[in-house]
């Protein structure tokens, strides 16, 4: 078979996965919000299945390790999981049983040649800190996971060479602080806002203490993973393109921008301050956020945003809110992932690899998490018990082609990471939507490889197809 379109040489073939959502809850000395949350309320997850078992990482971490080497994956992020390495909160002393977890799972991926990935926040702040002091509303609890930070660099940085400081920062802001889908269903934009700031100022400070640790000078980086929901608007009609403009800035810069050049958006700082909700910062922090850039990025690719003007004029009973200046648009005949309800536009790949080369200084990145959920996957079992999932594969194909055609002009990818390698827990969907291309069978915990693990294991073989 001739491979048609071949990835650069060392190109990352690998998936992603978090401790929240992998691990289980088993030894943890401290409950993350999701874990509060699904105590409080399991109705609120699907089929009140909550982050208890998960996939049984923490027990079966050698297991899943073999089959993911068995796959062909050459690289794998995962998560540290706060609420598990960390005994004291408040100086980052670390949990024994948490020291040994996180070693012997970065050991056993080394000795499998799978480099690991590993980062520091995915959506997992310990809920005692919420109670305390606000969460990431609260500049305290910046330098307390800046502690974490550093106990997690002094513990691990010897063998791990790549770490990222948040997954998807801007879920938090919009989940948590605007549109109520993450506990704790908070919709204040002010306080978003100042979240938005405060996380990208945490990034910042870790970053520094990782530089200041001597870690890059040792073959180490530290990169930041950002989900991207690149804007299109409706028309070419000036309204409509200004709409995208703000959805962009908001949404995807006000991260970027900060992580890649060490500013936010001027445009969007005009806006804030205009509105009267600009956040709180002082000069010093300014300072550390512009030094403090990242030295790779992390592309979370799942869908785009089709943005239009606003029809009706916006209504100030609900507090600021980005949605001022700009409306979704439903446009007619997009295709969707029926399941999770996600546009599906590969092409957006090749936008976003452009938009780095071109806007951001090329600086070295991966896609870091791309992948369709569907749900019902027994139904596509075959006579031998393999889960046919042609659809995942050829959705992989899709945008993998459009990726290529961005780094045959020049972008500096290197690397493609799936979500996720093993069937995981989700936010609040649970087990309905699969993911992996392993699955997980819930009630014996039986992982069996899809026919899209035995696919991506020529592609890796092949560095490419
Ligand atoms: C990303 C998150 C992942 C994962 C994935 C799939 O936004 O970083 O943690 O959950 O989306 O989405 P979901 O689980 O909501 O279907």
């Amino acid at each position: 078979m001739t491979t048609k379109f071949k990835f650069p040489n060392n190109f990352w073939w690998g998936s992603a996965t978090s401790g929240p959502q992998s691990e289980g809850r088993f030894n943890k000395l401290h409950r993350s919000v999701f874990d509060y949350w699904y105590d409080i309320d399991p109705e609120a997850f699907f089929d009140k299945v909550g982050p208890d078992v998960a996939s049984n990482f923490y027990n079966s971490y050698k297991e899943d390790i073999a089959m993911i080497k068995d796959i062909g994956l050459n690289s794998v992020r995962t998560s540290i999981q706060w609420t598990r390495l960390i005994k004291d909160l408040e100086t980052g002393e670390p949990d024994e049983d948490g020291v040994r977890f996180y070693n012997d799972i970065i050991d056993e991926f080394i000795k499998n040649n799978i480099v690991p990935v590993i980062n520091l926040h995915h959506f997992d702040l310990p809920v005692e800190l919420y109670d305390k002091y606000g969460g990431w509303e609260s500049k305290h609890v910046i330098d307390l996971f800046v502690k974490f930070a550093e106990t997690a660099f002094k513990l691990f940085g010897d063998r791990v060479k790549y770490w990222t400081t948040f997954n998807e920062p801007m879920v938090v802001v919009e989940g948590e602080y605007l549109y109520k889908f993450h506990y704790p269903l908070i919709s204040d934009g002010k306080k978003a806002i100042q979240v938005l700031y405060n996380i990208n100022l945490a990034s910042s400070k870790a970053i520094q203490k990782f530089k200041k640790m001597g870690y890059n000078n040792n073959g180490g980086q530290i990169g930041i993973i950002l989900n991207l929901t690149p804007s299109y608007p409706r028309s070419q009609d000036e309204e409509d393109a200004k709409a995208s403009e703000f959805a962009d800035d908001f949404f995807n810069n006000s991260f970027l921008s900060p992580a890649v050049k060490g500013e936010f958006p001027e445009s969007l700082v005009k806006i804030l301050k205009d509105d009267n909700v600009i956040w709180e910062s002082t000069d010093e922090e300014l300072q550390i956020i512009r030094e403090n850039i990242i030295d790779f990025l992390g592309v979370n690719y799942y869908q785009p945003r089709r943005v239009k003007a606003k029809e009706f004029l916006y209504d100030n009973s609900r507090g600021w809110m980005p949605d001022k200046y700009f409306d979704n648009y439903d446009m007619p005949g997009k295709r969707i992932n029926p399941y999770r309800g996600w546009e599906i536009y590969p092409e957006c790949m090749y936008d976003i690899a452009i938009n780095i080369k071109n806007n951001y200084g090329n600086i070295p990145w991966y896609i870091s998490e791309n992948g369709m959920g569907v749900e019902g996957e027994e139904k596509y079992i075959n006579s031998d018990g393999i889960i046919e999932d042609d659809y995942r594969i050829d959705f992989y194909k899709e945008h993998l082609e459009y990726l290529y055609k961005g780094i045959e002009e020049g972008s500096n990818c290197f690397g493609y990471h799936t979500w996720t390698p093993i069937d995981c827990w989700s936010w609040t969907n649970a087990y309905k939507n699969r993911y992996g291309f392993i699955a997980v069978n819930l009630k014996t915990q039986k992982k069996t490889i899809k026919k899209s693990g035995r696919w991506i294991k020529e592609v890796s073989k092949n560095n490419g197809f």
